[in-house]
């Protein structure tokens, strides 16, 4: 199978990243054609500092290799290096209804949360997210949760240009890692972990490990007693047994049973240690890596290089039946 999926770079990856793409990504690698990506081109959409984002886009694919992408067996690239991925956008936008951009739930959020920063890119943000994955053909899309809005507009822009014009796109399908889908923020378990929203809510995947501890120890639970999972009543205990379960790899009833009659805070302890022992080698990883700028450049020169074969042939066609 071909699979497209990407990242922006707008901040330190956090847990959620982790548990709902990138864990997908190093097991799908193993069997599939896949195309990982930095999307830097959507990172711009929110406020940024353009000085730091070459950096941010380096330390990036640093962190990509750390988590376990290995170059052999994906092709790793960053959005801004292929300009088919944009002119591709331009294409598909002229038969994308306004409509569809407009009632897109990320939008809707970004555009309160970014009152001063309402712009025509980040409307058009699931355009270009359509552009990235059709220009592979890509047949699987993994993200979390909140993304799959997106690759369903994408299903219809697909569908669409294939009615209007010839069969051309094959159209993607989206794969969530079920428990992973969706990790909440530790501060308020109702909200989605995100970069952009930093703070005592979000576990960046390289923080220290006693900032780790912190921030699961002060985590926001309920006033019960009882380890149990039950995403109304107890959205906090929920998402950390989620966290728990994912990082064991076992089920979240599993995770109950081992967890039976420890207090929260017992088990609070016990997911900070957990957590920080995952973390520790693939920080390693991350350190040993910082210093292989080069390399890591070079493995992002010949993703793009492979990939600009699979997104020239791609344009091609479309132009071709787009009269162009
Ligand atoms: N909390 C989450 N739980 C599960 N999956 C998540 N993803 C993000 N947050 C969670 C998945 O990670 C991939 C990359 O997302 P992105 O950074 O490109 O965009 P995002 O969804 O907007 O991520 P953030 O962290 O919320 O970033 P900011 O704050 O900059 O907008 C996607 O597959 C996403 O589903």
């Amino acid at each position: 199978m071909r699979i497209f999926s990407g990242i922006r770079p707008s901040g330190e990856l956090h847990l959620g990243n982790y548990l709902g793409a990138i864990k997908q990504w190093v097991e799908l690698q193993n069997n599939n054609e896949c195309i990982f990506c930095i999307v830097d081109l959507h990172a711009i959409t929110t406020p940024y500092d353009a000085q730091e984002m070459p950096q941010r886009v380096i330390d990036q694919a640093i962190s990509y290799l750390a988590l376990g992408l290995n170059p052999e067996k994906c092709i790793l690239i960053v959005q801004s290096h292929l300009k088919e991925h944009l002119e591709l956008a331009w294409l598909l936008g002229s038969i994308t209804p306004i409509g569809e951009l407009q009632r897109m739930t990320q939008f809707k959020e970004k555009k309160k949360k970014h009152k001063k920063y309402i712009n025509a890119g980040l409307l058009n943000y699931p355009v270009l997210m359509a552009a990235d994955i059709l220009i592979y053909q890509s047949e699987i899309v993994p993200v979390g949760e909140d993304q799959k809005q997106h690759v369903e507009l994408t299903q219809t822009i697909a569908k669409k240009f294939n009615n209007k014009f010839g069969e051309t796109f094959k159209i993607p399908k989206v794969q969530m890692n079920k428990d992973g889908a969706r990790i909440m923020s530790l501060s308020d378990p109702k909200s989605k972990m995100s970069k952009s929203d930093g703070g005592k809510g979000c576990i960046d995947l390289f923080e220290e490990p006693q900032i780790i501890t912190k921030k699961i120890m002060s985590a926001v639970t309920d006033t019960q007693k009882k380890i149990k999972y039950d995403r109304a009543k107890k959205p906090g205990i929920s998402n950390l047994l989620n966290i728990y379960s994912l990082l064991k790899d076992i089920s979240v009833a599993e995770a109950e049973e081992e967890l039976k009659g420890k207090s929260y805070s017992e088990f609070k302890k016990i997911l900070a240690d957990l957590t920080i022992s995952f973390l520790e080698p693939l920080r390693s990883k991350r350190n040993e890596l910082a210093s292989r700028e080069v390399y890591v450049q070079e493995i992002l020169s010949q993703g793009a290089k492979r990939a600009k074969i699979m997104a020239q042939e791609t344009m091609d066609d479309v132009k071709k039946k787009m009269g162009l």
